[in-house]
């Protein structure tokens, strides 16, 4: 027999007139986990004559709730894809293990995890570092450089060593309230962007494997480090990104895939133009030579950047984009995601408090 019990933590109650008929309406907020979801939905039936088909999946209220934000997602991973450059380096792999489980144990409020690197590691880092600095100053744009400077000053990036994120967390705190947490590798673009809504970025630690320097189709330090943080120093940056994380909260499937294919061409390939010429202000192409190079060339489509047009465009994570968004101005981005994120539409409304770093449901329906 199908399972009649189930359990549920009710958060509030409240009754009121009806608006539709004369029968009282009532309005409650439960918690319920998944597993009991459709005993819960079926028993609501049989005693209320109208259920709302509506559910919204759970999400974070508070940033300890982060630990549970660690959906990830197996792909490019050194252990399954034979093609992943380290798929056949034992070594690699044993590594990555290693620095996973530091993230897998890390819980909200630990100190972040020291990793040791190695002469190999800070040798990929410091080839990487090299390239790519090179050709910065005339193709990243000015909140990127302006960030990148600030770090080499004051947070000891520079070719010799890889940066811990224990020290550029710090360093974030101060300059937007930003704060870092180890992550074992691609997450969920659910946890992903709901850690945004927090002011945390989830950061992997380890580093792509010595032969492919250039391009790695998988998250590594060099693209937190190199690609993301810089541009997290930037206040205004910041504040769109938290904004497109509070947008994430609850949101439906649907909405999820539109902010992240938003978040995938903006924050991550975006380009804009600076003084009428073409700048990468994109992680993902901040931290590949290979793809930087390619994306300013004239090989690939570029396309004017329209939030409604940019949500439909398909994207592939394996390889090169096909196709970039290019926007008038780093502040048209900024205008125009804010504006999308805004305009995303839930059952409830929710306030974010910066003084206890939390998110209040503040009405429902
Ligand atoms: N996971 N660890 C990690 N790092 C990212 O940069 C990242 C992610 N998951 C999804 C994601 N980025 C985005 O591209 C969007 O899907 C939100
Ligand atoms: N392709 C990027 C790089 O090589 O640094 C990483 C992209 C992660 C989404
Ligand atoms: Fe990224």
């Amino acid at each position: 027999p199908a399972p009649s019990t189930f359990e549920t933590k009710l958060l509030h109650m409240e009754s009121r007139p009806g608006l539709r008929s004369k029968n009282p309406e009532f309005y409650l907020r439960c918690e319920v986990h998944r597993s009991d979801m459709d005993v819960f939905m079926r028993s609501l039936r049989k005693v209320v004559c109208s259920v709302p088909e509506e559910k919204v999946s759970w999400f974070p209220c508070q940033m300890k709730d982060l630990d549970r934000c660690n959906l990830l997602v197996t792909k490019f991973d050194p252990n399954m894809d034979h093609e992943h450059p380290g798929f056949n380096d034992s070594a690699y792999r044993k590594r990555r293990s290693v620095i996973a489980e530091l993230a897998f144990a890390h819980k909200q409020f630990d100190p972040l995890p020291v990793v040791d690197y190695t002469t190999e590691e800070v040798s990929t880092w410091g080839e990487v570092y090299r390239q790519l600095r090179g050709v910065y100053p005339s193709v990243a744009c000015r909140q990127f450089l302006d960030g990148l400077q600030q770090l080499e000053r004051e947070c000891g990036y520079g070719e010799q060593r890889i940066p811990q994120i224990r020290d550029v967390s710090a360093f974030l705190k101060g300059k937007t309230g930003f704060q870092l947490r180890p992550v074992a590798g691609l997450l969920s673009a659910r946890d992903f962007l709901a850690s945004l809504a927090f002011r945390v970025f989830q950061c992997t630690q380890y580093i792509r494997h010595g032969s492919a320097p250039m391009h790695s189709p998988e998250p590594d330090c060099c693209h937190e480090l190199l690609g993301h943080i810089p541009m997290l120093a930037d206040p205004e940056f910041a504040q769109f990104s938290q904004e497109m994380g509070l947008a994430s909260l609850g949101a439906s499937d649907e909405d999820i895939e539109k902010l992240s294919t938003l978040y995938w061409f903006t924050v991550e390939f975006g380009l804009c133009r600076e003084d009428g010429e073409l700048k990468a202000y994109g992680a993902g192409l901040l931290s590949s030579y290979g793809e930087l190079m390619y994306a300013l060339s004239k090989e690939p489509q570029h396309k004017a950047f329209d939030p409604e047009q940019t949500v439909l465009q398909p994207y592939q994570d394996q390889t090169y984009q096909p196709v970039y968004f290019v926007s008038e101005s780093f502040e048209d981005v900024k205008n125009k995601l804010r504006n999308y994120s805004a305009s995303i539409r839930r059952p409830f409304a929710l306030r974010y408090d910066a003084s206890t770093c939390s998110v209040e449901v503040t009405d429902s329906i």
